[in-house]
């Protein structure tokens, strides 16, 4: 069966747990916010990505990564043979936009990861300002496939 790990990655609070669980269809919703430990890693399996309808099956694990940098040694270790790296932050904060371009340096290029294997999330949350569609990123984070949400 073919494998897939995919990093969540960013700032403390920008959602990545929310969204997380909501891939993964854990069972845990919006609440309360309690800062992912270093890592929490979700399995699940998706039958029709990367076959032909006959078999063919994909697991993932999604590595939801705690955006606190006090577990900055953790990283090595939580980079390694990674296929994707996602990056989610909230578009409303400055200081989320100035701190993408940290992980984005750690986890994608100095790992020498394909711009196609990352992916930005601008996830905004109700209430929180910021115009996603008015985001002016820095070079090379504008050249990343960016979604908004
Ligand atoms: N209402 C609402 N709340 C959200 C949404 N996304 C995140 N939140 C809330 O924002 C807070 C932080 O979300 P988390 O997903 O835990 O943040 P995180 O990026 O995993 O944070 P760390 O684990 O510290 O890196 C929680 O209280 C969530 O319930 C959303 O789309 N809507
Ligand atoms: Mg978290």
């Amino acid at each position: 069966m073919l494998k897939v790990k995919i990093l969540f990655v960013g700032p403390s609070e920008a959602g990545k747990s929310v969204l997380a669980n909501f891939l993964s269809e854990s069972t845990e919703g919006i609440g309360t916010y309690i800062p992912t430990q270093g890592v929490r890693i979700l399995e699940y399996e998706n039958p029709q990505i990367g076959g032909n309808g006959k078999g063919a099956r994909c697991r993932f694990e999604l590595w939801d990564c705690g955006g606190d940098q006090k577990f900055e040694t953790c990283w090595p270790a939580l980079v390694k043979d990674a296929h994707g790296v996602v990056v989610v932050f909230n578009p409303g904060l400055p200081s989320h936009v100035k701190e993408i371009e940290m992980w984005h340096s750690y986890f994608v290029q100095q790992q020498q990861l394909l711009e196609s294997q990352c992916l930005l999330i601008a996830h905004r949350k109700p209430g929180s300002g910021g115009d996603p569609e008015n985001l002016n990123l820095p070079s090379p984070l504008n050249r990343l496939q960016l979604g908004r949400m």
